[in-house]
């Protein structure tokens, strides 16, 4: 595994995760490169939510509620930084904010390469995470999570429904970032 010195940091606590629906997005060589470096949690405590008409996860930016978040890090391309911030739309849903995590496991590839010199076990470091910024009251009523699992609702995330309706639109809706009435003007 080779020292890439332009590689930006990235904790992803929700659907980018291993074994969760967006994941694959990491191993597509089209896209860009993601090297996984292993599991952290968040050195702050931050509310994690699953919200939205569409099940998603949401670290939202208000520090001090909730709990250290548990997901995982990854140094990433600037092609896949590209990718990330469009699919994550932001910053007009996702905001990508700077926030510091502590190194848990490192992954059996770091183990036994060049980058386990860089990354220690227990470390505080320096990332991005994708953080939703424009709180509306009502989504710190909702449960908050330590770590996301995809089984928190009923309604499972399932990335065919974004595109059967207006994704952009309703999650802003329902988020409370815009009103409902707007919708038909
Ligand atoms: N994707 C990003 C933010 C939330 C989501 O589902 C992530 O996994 O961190």
């Amino acid at each position: 595994m080779e020292r890439d010195e332009n590689a930006q940091l990235v904790f992803v606590y929700g659907t980018l995760k291993q074994g969760h629906p967006n994941h694959h997005y990491f191993e597509d060589v089209n896209i860009g490169r993601a090297t996984f470096i292993g599991t952290a949690t968040t050195v702050d405590p931050w509310p994690l939510v699953v919200t939205t008409r569409f099940s998603l996860p949401y670290l939202v930016d208000h520090k001090g509620l909730g709990y250290p978040i548990r997901g995982e890090l990854y140094e990433i391309d600037d092609r896949m930084m590209e990718f990330c911030d469009d699919f994550e739309d932001h910053p007009q849903i996702y905001e990508r904010t700077k926030t510091q995590v502590k190194l848990d496991q490192l992954s059996m590839n770091v183990k036994e390469s060049i980058l386990s010199e860089k990354y220690l076990p227990g470390t505080v470091i320096d990332c991005w995470c994708y953080m939703l910024r424009k709180i509306s009251p009502k989504i710190l009523n909702l449960p908050f999570y330590e770590e996301y699992q995809g089984t928190e609702v009923d309604i499972m995330y399932d990335p065919a429904r974004e595109q059967e309706c207006d994704y952009f639109t309703y999650t802003l809706i329902d988020l409370g970032i815009m009103d409902e009435t707007e919708l038909n003007r």
